[in-house]
């Protein structure tokens, strides 16, 4: 299979041994001097970082689209019998980052790249350090995308990833005052040319109008608007090959303006198609909470889906002139239900613009289809008026309510009588009960149309089914599957820790970034003295990297020897953000008490961005920055303890900030984090976790060994129990002198200048309904925590630890991950 086959493991740029070039890369690297030297010329700044940074993109950008031709070719010729299906990942965010970086490690050309700047003066660092971070995404679902992107090259997996081109990415956060601010993220102003626009992919999207049925009964759609997808091309090499993989986003382009309303003088008229394009290329929803925003994320969803999929079958049809094998041949994926129009718009185009029967064309969109779940939260599970679907998707509304009379038909046959089942499962939710309009359950849709249905963790997978999908479980035990997460070891080790990775290679060689679970081999070497103390020395390198980025940003001085106790994610409830600031306060307090005894000094730092709209985010990002304040100008608590948060975090803030972590907050409340990916990224790069029996951290900790991971807190059944029998967070604080100290002091307005209002709302809800177990999980989270502190003060155990922790890591490379899919979900075995 492609997948399978062998690629040569040559030596990486890190290892410094300089070996000869072959005449391949020979020329690649003359290739890239000549576009390089062309595109600076072309600079009317001369050599400066800026200019260095597009011609070196420009540049990589060459290579990387004649390997993306060589890629198509190759994939084109793989016929029928191929057992790997083509993969379509469709998802509404993903969250890139840099690219430089990694293209010039890919292609090998940091080396060169370095002589040339080193003769202009500048610095490989100064230029990368230029390069703004592409955010199109929100947090985990849209970093997952682009770890797998950098998977699908690196195991020559035929496929493409689509999404949006946003105008703007997630909003940059700003804090004034304490308080976050956001601000528009104009990404591409001084983005490099990274892109490559194809001018030739562009498909209509239409909108609105109504279906008119013609003589033959055949059903027709005419929308009352088209608005015309143009595909932008962002090409993703691998490491140990010449392949690539596409990240193709769509950019929604006006018709030609409405002529005869401009020559009537109707202006408005004439460029309504120029703003209905400008709406929806407009801006990534970081939340969904107003009426008036829900329309236009609906019409991206289908903008997404509609055009992806007629790319889909354009080329299906290059290759093949026929569509029965269209199922056999395609994987098309949903990253949540985002996407999960795909199926009625796979429907539709293979119905009313092919010609195919309903049971064709259902059989082609079931093998087709499949769909990973991200979250067991079901204020989270999406669903869209139907009034709206007749507004605005009229024909698709036609197809999903005949999926769903197909669908409860079969299912009265298997359950006859058991109409409070079908009202469970069905697409449409009825809105009983005198309250509601009907609404359209996308899960419900991504769930009859897939042949494959995946949690992202086992514990995550086994709820799933136990829980919010019950019931389809039920009736297709056999659809339901665990995908465990992964990261790509490239970026996220490799790049982001240049120092452990030299380390790691001169330990048990530099096969890891291909085939992470030989960091297996650091197992027996764990406990060896020397390699701990080259260890700590590369983290306190690193360290002192992010503690100058703190004095840069903050103005804050923390010690370098203090433990680094990292906490970095989406602001949310269930992430217990605040539990953090709890144990910081309990600290502090204690601190306070005792200044004399033996601290063991710790640096906390916190980052995050909370959705514009979540207003209990926003005031744990607040009482955050309080607390800090207060503690940090404590001068009888000096170096042992700070409190830091940094702001507007992003895929490169996260580079800085991983490598330099001793500490990582794994921290929710059991059964919420459908996986977490960061957990895996603080473990590759030497951090202890602390953290609960929840999502990818227990096979992590049982990839390590769970004694080499601080494990605390209630487990998903206790949470599950306690909560049935009536959870009463009272009895907590009134039991725990410590707990009922912290809570006081927010209270009494010790960090709000005394203002007792300020955090009201959020004491209240700890006291009166605490969701997620604060109080539940505190005493154990603080008495875990000095066991941190004891480890940590013992230089040699801690470093024993960390290596054993990163030995345990194997597992958790995004390569992983994305054979699985394939042997699951993506392979023709699959559908059988
Ligand atoms: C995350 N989900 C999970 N959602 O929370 C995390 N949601 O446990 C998991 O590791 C990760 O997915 C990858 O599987 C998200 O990030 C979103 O970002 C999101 C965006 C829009 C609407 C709903």
């Amino acid at each position: 299979s492609a997948v399978a086959r062998k690629s040569s493991t040559k030596a990486s740029p890190a290892m410094k041994k300089p070996t000869p070039l072959s005449a391949e890369d020979q020329a690649l690297h003359a290739a890239f001097e000549t576009a390089y030297e062309r595109e600076l010329s072309q600079s009317s700044h001369g050599p400066t970082p800026q200019a260095a940074l597009h011609a070196a993109a420009v540049a990589c950008r060459e290579t990387l689209a004649r390997r993306w031709a060589s890629t198509q070719a190759e994939d084109a010729q793989r016929g029928e019998k191929a057992p790997v299906r083509r993969v379509h990942y469709l998802s509404m965010e993903f969250l890139m980052g840099r690219a430089l970086s990694n293209a010039l490690a890919a292609l090998k050309l940091v080396d060169p790249l370095q002589a040339k700047l080193a003769a202009q003066g500048t610095t490989l660092g100064d230029v990368l350090e230029r390069e703004p971070d592409a955010a199109l995404g929100n947090g985990g679902l849209g970093r997952l995308a682009a770890c797998f992107l950098d998977s699908f090259a690196e195991l020559e997996l035929p496929s493409f990833g689509y999404g949006l081109r946003y105008r703007y990415g997630t909003f940059a956060q700003v804090i004034q005052q304490g308080r976050q601010q956001e601000q528009p993220d104009d990404w591409t102003r001084d983005a490099p040319a990274w892109e490559l626009p194809r001018h030739d992919v562009r498909f209509h999207v239409g909108f609105g109008g109504r279906v008119e049925v013609d003589a033959s009964g055949v059903r027709r759609w005419l929308p009352a608007d088209e608005i015309e997808a143009q595909a932008f091309d962002f090409i993703v090499p691998a490491h140990h090959s010449d392949r690539v993989s596409t990240l193709r986003q769509w950019q929604a382009t006006a018709a030609p303006i409405a002529f005869k309303p401009f020559c009537e003088g109707d202006y408005a008229r004439a460029a309504r198609h120029q703003v209905l394009a400008d709406a929806l290329n407009w801006v990534l929803y970081p939340d969904d909470s107003t009426e008036a925003g829900r329309e236009l994320r609906l019409k991206q969803e289908a903008f997404l889906v509609s055009a992806s999929l007629q790319d889909l079958i354009a080329r299906h049809l290059r290759e093949f002139g026929t569509l029965h094998n269209l199922g056999k041949t395609n994987a098309i994926h949903l990253n949540d239900t985002h996407p999960a129009l795909a199926p009625a718009e796979l429907m539709r185009l293979l119905l009313d613009e092919h010609g195919l029967g309903w049971d064709e064309a259902w059989k082609i969109t079931r093998q087709a289809v499949a769909y990973t779940n991200h979250t067991l939260m079901p204020e989270a599970l999406e669903t869209w008026p139907v009034r709206m679907f007749e507004q605005l998707l009229p024909r698709h509304l036609e197809i999903i309510y005949e999926i769903n009379h197909r669908f409860l038909e079969e299912l009265q046959q298997r359950f006859p009588g058991d109409h409070a089942l079908a009202a469970r499962v069905s697409l449409i939710d009825e809105g009983g009960h005198g309250h509601g309009e009907r609404r359209v359950r996308m899960a419900s849709l991504a769930l009859v149309a897939s042949h494959r249905v995946n949690g992202v963790a086992a514990l995550h997978s086994e709820l799933m089914v136990q829980t919010i999908f019950a019931d389809y479980a039920r009736i297709w035990p056999e659809r339901f599957h665990n995908v465990t997460n992964g990261v790509t070891p490239r970026r996220w080790l490799q790049q982001a820790n240049p120092a452990l990775s030299r380390l790691l290679d001169s330990r048990i060689g530099d096969g890891w970034r291909k085939n992470l679970a030989q960091l297996g081999e650091l197992a027996p070497l764990a406990a060896n003295r020397e390699l701990g103390e080259e260890f700590l020395a590369v983290k306190r390198a690193n360290k002192e990297r992010l503690a100058a980025l703190i004095r840069r940003e903050l103005g804050i001085t923390v010690n370098v020897d203090s433990l680094f106790d990292i906490q970095i994610k989406r602001i949310h409830e269930y992430k217990r953000q605040l539990l953090n600031l709890l144990h910081v306060i309990s600290r502090y307090q204690a601190i306070r008490d005792n200044p004399d005894a033996n601290w063991v000094p710790r640096t906390v730092i916190i980052a995050g961005k909370a959705a514009s709209a979540y207003q209990m985010a926003k005031s744990i990002v607040r009482l955050a920055h309080d607390v800090a304040r207060v503690i940090n100008s404590d001068p009888r608590v000096g170096d042992k303890l700070k409190l830091v948060f940094l702001p507007n975090y992003s895929v490169t803030l996260a580079e800085s900030i991983i490598p330099a972590a001793d500490l990582s907050e794994q921290i929710s409340t059991a059964g919420t984090e459908a996986s977490g990916t960061g957990n895996m990224k603080f473990g590759m790069n030497g951090a202890v976790t602390i953290g609960t029996w929840d999502g990818a951290n227990i096979e992590m900790a049982e990839a390590m060994g769970v004694e080499n991971m601080f494990v605390f807190g209630l487990r998903a059944d206790a949470v599950a129990k306690i909560k049935q029998l009536g959870y009463d967070p009272r009895l907590y604080v009134e039991e725990n002198r410590q707990l009922k100290r912290v809570i006081d002091a927010i209270s009494a307005g010790v960090f709000s200048n005394g203002d007792t209002e300020r955090y009201r709302a959020l004491v209240d809800s700890l006291l009166h309904r605490d969701v997620y177990l604060l109080m539940a999980d505190f005493a154990d989270y603080v008495a875990t925590q000095a066991k941190v502190d004891a480890l940590f003060a013992d230089r040699a155990a801690w470093a024993e630890r960390a290596l054993r922790n990163i030995a345990g890591m194997g597992p958790f490379s995004s390569d992983r991950t994305i054979a699985e899919y394939v042997d699951r979900v993506w392979s023709v075995k699959s559908l059988n």
